[in-house]
């Protein structure tokens, strides 16, 4: 704010000015005090713990990939032994999915050109907490990055063991550097499920049945049809919402109802929203908008009918006689 503003700004505009930019700042705070955030990572931004002091995590921003990322650097240079490597998750195991461990490794002679081992390829083998991960890709005197996904209940929140296998099938002569480990994984609240499914066909017109469970207890305030929407294009292509009841059925589940029937071949759309304006979760101090790409931010479609399956049609008259 120099000179240059104040002389073609009278003292008023400018108290004005400042006083309304405090204003608007005063309520962006508040809205993430009310949503009980924490953090201060801007939308969209992963979260990184980087294990490498020991202590607890720091926390860090990555640019691409969403998701919230455990790691330990482990420089262990290229060792005949079998690795142990500690990585604490101070996250329950059920509120991770699409779980993955992304590991950079020195000299996995799988493919070994020169034979330079007679008791036959080097395998190197996998573990998360005893759990079967995979096998190490890689090749003589480089380095590969092996990543496996696998099933978020193998993780155990605390200490989770991640071993390699060194040479499993004992040729005794390989040996395999570890450079870092990584686990990482969406966390925290999102949509777990939603009837009816992204995609669906022929939604009975005048039985949707549209519910959204979530993955943790809901703030019931913070649910209505302004934070879980159903719309569809009208004829003019333009976004029309549908004025739906929505409340919570169970502490979790949220069902959503229209007002009357649903149009016949038209495809609706079912809006989750994100952020301190969206859903919330139940005062657990947790806001999905520092959770990034993939928290709580969920779009799916599905179109209704207003022609039943066969099933559903002969179910019909049964009932109706
Ligand atoms: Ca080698
Ligand atoms: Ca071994
Ligand atoms: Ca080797």
């Amino acid at each position: 704010m120099g000179n240059g503003f104040t002389e073609v700004t009278n003292p008023m505009r400018y108290r004005i000015f400042s006083f309304s930019a405090f204003l608007i700042l005063t309520l962006i705070l508040g809205a993430y005090q009310y949503a009980g955030c924490q953090d201060t990572a801007t939308e969209g931004s992963p979260i990184l713990y980087n294990m490498d002091s020991g202590e607890s995590p720091e926390r860090q921003t990555l640019k691409e990939s969403g998701d919230t990322v455990w790691r330990k650097d482990v420089n262990s240079g290229c060792s005949y032994v079998d690795h142990n490597i500690t990585i604490n998750i101070p996250v329950e195991p059920d509120e991770i999915s699409d779980a993955k461990i992304t590991m950079t490794n020195e000299d996995v002679d799988y493919i070994d050109p020169d034979e330079v081992c007679r008791g036959g390829p080097e395998v190197d083998y996998l573990y998360i907490n005893g759990n079967f991960i995979g096998r190490l890709e890689g090749a003589n005197n480089s380095w590969s990055t092996n990543i496996f996904s696998f099933p978020s209940s193998y993780l155990k929140k605390g200490d989770n063991l991640i071993f390699v296998d060194t040479d499993a099938t004992n040729t005794d002569c390989w040996c395999v550097g570890v450079g870092y480990v990584e686990i990482s994984g969406k966390v925290g609240f999102r949509v777990a499920s939603t009837t009816p499914e992204d995609g669906q066909e022929n939604v009975p017109w005048d039985a949707p049945g549209i519910t959204v469970t979530f993955s943790q207890e809901v703030k019931k305030e913070s649910v209505s049809n302004d934070t879980i929407i159903l719309e569809y294009r009208n004829q003019q292509g333009v976004w029309t919402k549908v004025n739906t009841e929505v409340k919570m059925v169970s502490a979790t589940k949220a069902q959503v109802t229209p007002p009357g029937n649903l149009l016949d071949g038209i495809r609706y759309r079912m809006r989750v929203v994100d952020g301190p304006q969206g859903v919330l979760a139940k005062g657990d101090g947790r806001c999905s908008i520092t959770l990034g790409v993939g928290g709580l931010d969920r779009r799916w479609s599905f179109s209704a009918s207003n022609s039943p399956s066969l099933f559903a049609s002969s179910f019909a008259r049964t009932w109706s006689r």
